[in-house]
């Protein structure tokens, strides 16, 4: 289809919602009760206690607050400095909200509580789970993870949340299942970016069932010591740091195990540019973006960019034998 076709530079960043139209509508929707009624109407299996407090403007408050800062895991350090909040917090990708990095205003929008999550496929028993119960059944650590995106620019977080691996525990998928397919919410009412019909919506990633339980691999729910901000994509996101950031899924509500490779967003966009494997690579140059070195978010500075994004040591022997999963 030739509109698939059309390159990320090519599409208008003109038609996004301006942040100012958006608070408007919240305001409305306020003070007429609206967003207030729509809360609280989905009945949520597992989300069974009651406990959920509401604040005074109406919405739900987090009852895993209290678990940050979560204490660190010193497996995972870093040789270079942490981005600076300021920076990694209005400098995103997340195109549910708009092409273009500023869309941390918009992404406010987002009602994050209640989060119904969806565990299917080749399981035992298909889970539905309110994402406050699922992550309060989770060990949240915290990890200090590099974040390389295909752009060539990179940062450094301190991620809070738990393995991947602890999810597919829970989910007792059944012999066979190969992929862990995510998806990200649907909802081009608050996120007007899913408006623009030429992206496959919605958002979908997906890892090998060795990827997906490879230590590395991490279910994240806060960064710098607190809950995530939605920009970020709360309230659960991935991070695969030895991977480009397209594969580092935001806001999921479904978990599908399969037998199946699922077909990536980017991937359906353009597989030629955007493949499955997507593993950070200095010497293989995406179209526009040489990979052999990377900007600092913040910082200004230029670093050379490493295989693995710097996690050979963890993840290289997954590849070894297939020289495709190394290219694309
Ligand atoms: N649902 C969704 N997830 C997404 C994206 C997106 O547009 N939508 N962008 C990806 C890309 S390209 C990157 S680099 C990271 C950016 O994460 P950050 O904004 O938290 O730095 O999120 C990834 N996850
Ligand atoms: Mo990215």
């Amino acid at each position: 289809m030739l509109i698939k076709n059309r390159r990320r530079w090519e599409i208008s960043e003109n038609d996004v919602t301006s942040e100012s139209i958006f608070f408007n509508r919240r305001r409305f929707l306020k003070t007429s009760g609206l967003l207030v009624a729509g809360i609280g109407t989905g009945l949520v299996a597992g989300c069974d206690d009651g406990a959920e407090a509401e604040t005074v403007s109406g919405a739900l408050s987090d009852p895993n607050a209290a678990r940050y800062p979560a204490p660190r895991n010193a497996n995972f350090t870093l040789t270079r400095e942490i981005s600076r909040e300021e920076v990694t917090s209005r400098y995103n990708n997340f195109y549910e909200f708009g092409s273009h990095k500023r869309i941390s205003g918009a992404a406010q929008a987002l009602e994050i509580r209640p989060w119904q999550v969806v565990i299917d496929g080749d399981v035992d028993k298909v889970l539905t789970l309110d994402a406050d119960d699922l992550i309060s059944r989770m060990p949240l650590e915290e990890r200090l993870y590099r974040h390389r995106c295909v752009e060539a620019w990179a940062m450094a977080v301190p991620w809070t949340g738990f393995p991947v691996a602890e999810l597919v525990k829970l989910a007792n998928i059944k012999s066979g299942v190969r992929y862990l397919r995510m998806e990200t919410f649907h909802n081009p009412d608050v996120a007007t970016g899913q408006n623009e019909f030429w992206y496959p919506w919605p958002y979908v990633e997906g890892l090998t069932i060795e990827e997906a339980t490879n230590d590395l691999a991490f279910m994240v729910t806060g960064v710098y010591g607190k809950p995530l901000p939605k920009q970020f994509g709360a309230p659960l996101r991935l991070s695969v740091p030895w991977k480009y950031g397209f594969k580092s899924v935001k806001s999921i509500v479904r978990f599908t195990f399969t037998k199946e490779r699922p077909v990536s967003f980017w991937e359906d966009i353009n597989a030629a540019e955007y493949g499955f494997w997507a593993n950070v690579n200095p010497e293989v140059p995406h179209p526009r973006w040489s990979q052999a070195t990377e900007e600092l978010l913040g910082t200004g500075k230029r670093v050379p960019t490493q295989l693995f994004n710097g996690y050979a040591e963890e993840v290289a022997h997954l590849y070894t034998g297939n020289e495709t999963m190394l290219y694309r």
